[in-house]
């Protein structure tokens, strides 16, 4: 409902209105707004007071606009916690989501310089170089490729990294994951992820690098891991 002889601005009463609607789940992600006209009939209001609210919801990301398809309401983003060394399928399963993974390449290959100075191995050492998409609930999130030291983590199938290399680090291998240093950066999508991550062009990414040792301080990981900004929202909480 819309008092208009209240001293809260109109359009403001509007955003309150969607809003609600969103929490209450009347309103679902992905679902088109009704238009302007729709709003400015039903309510006996302008249209100018009706795309004030939406270009104030807009700004506020409740909403966004596709260019010549209308205005829709945003998906909500997962969001992730820093505050651990997890992994993608532990971080889906805490959240009650299912994590997959689709495999896009496996092999051993030798190390180049780089990557072999990151490891902490000599260069042209084998290394696994793993490719795959990861899942959440059928919905690719993330685009992640992986580099592991094969002289360390001995005897990586396609079916273990189909599943959680975590796991199978740390229950088969009985090796003990200690800790990890990760970069973010804010990119746009390569054609690669465009492809995989079913985006389109111009996407905004969040790229993350990791490099995760074991307990003993050995590098076993090297990570690059391309998530959706659109879905994906990181949290660090703070201390003083
Ligand atoms: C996460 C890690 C990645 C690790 C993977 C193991 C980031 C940026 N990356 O995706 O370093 O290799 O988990 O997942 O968080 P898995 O045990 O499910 O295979």
């Amino acid at each position: 409902m819309i008092d208009k002889q209240s001293p809260i601005p109109i359009y403001h009463q509007l955003e309150e209105q969607i809003k609600g609607k969103i929490e209450k789940g009347e309103y679902m992600p992905g679902d088109s707004l009704p238009s302007e006209r729709e709003y400015a009939e039903e309510l006996n209001i302008s249209r100018m007071t009706v795309r004030q609210a939406i270009t104030n919801l807009v700004n506020e990301r409740y909403l966004h606009r596709i260019k010549g398809k209308g205005t829709f309401i945003t998906e909500k983003k997962f969001e992730q916690n820093l505050s651990g060394l997890t992994s993608f399928t532990e971080d889906m399963k805490a959240r009650g989501m299912k994590p997959s993974n689709k495999l896009v390449n496996f092999e051993i290959v030798p190390a180049k310089k780089s990557l072999a100075s990151q490891l902490n191995i000599p260069e042209h050492s084998p290394i696994y170089e793993i490719k795959r998409i990861r899942l959440a609930e059928d919905i690719p999130m993330a685009l992640e490729r992986t580099y592991v030291s094969a002289n360390l983590i001995k005897g990586l199938t396609d079916d273990i990294v189909q599943s959680s290399l975590y796991q199978y680090i740390e229950d088969d291998l009985q090796l003990k994951i200690g800790k990890a240093s990760q970069l973010f950066e804010a990119t746009i999508a390569n054609d690669e992820e465009m492809e995989y991550l079913n985006i389109p062009e111009h996407s905004p990414i969040l790229l993350m690098r990791r490099i995760t040792q074991l307990e003993d301080g050995t590098p076993f990981e090297v990570v690059k891991s391309a998530y959706r900004a659109d879905r994906y929202q990181f949290m660090l909480d703070l201390e003083r």
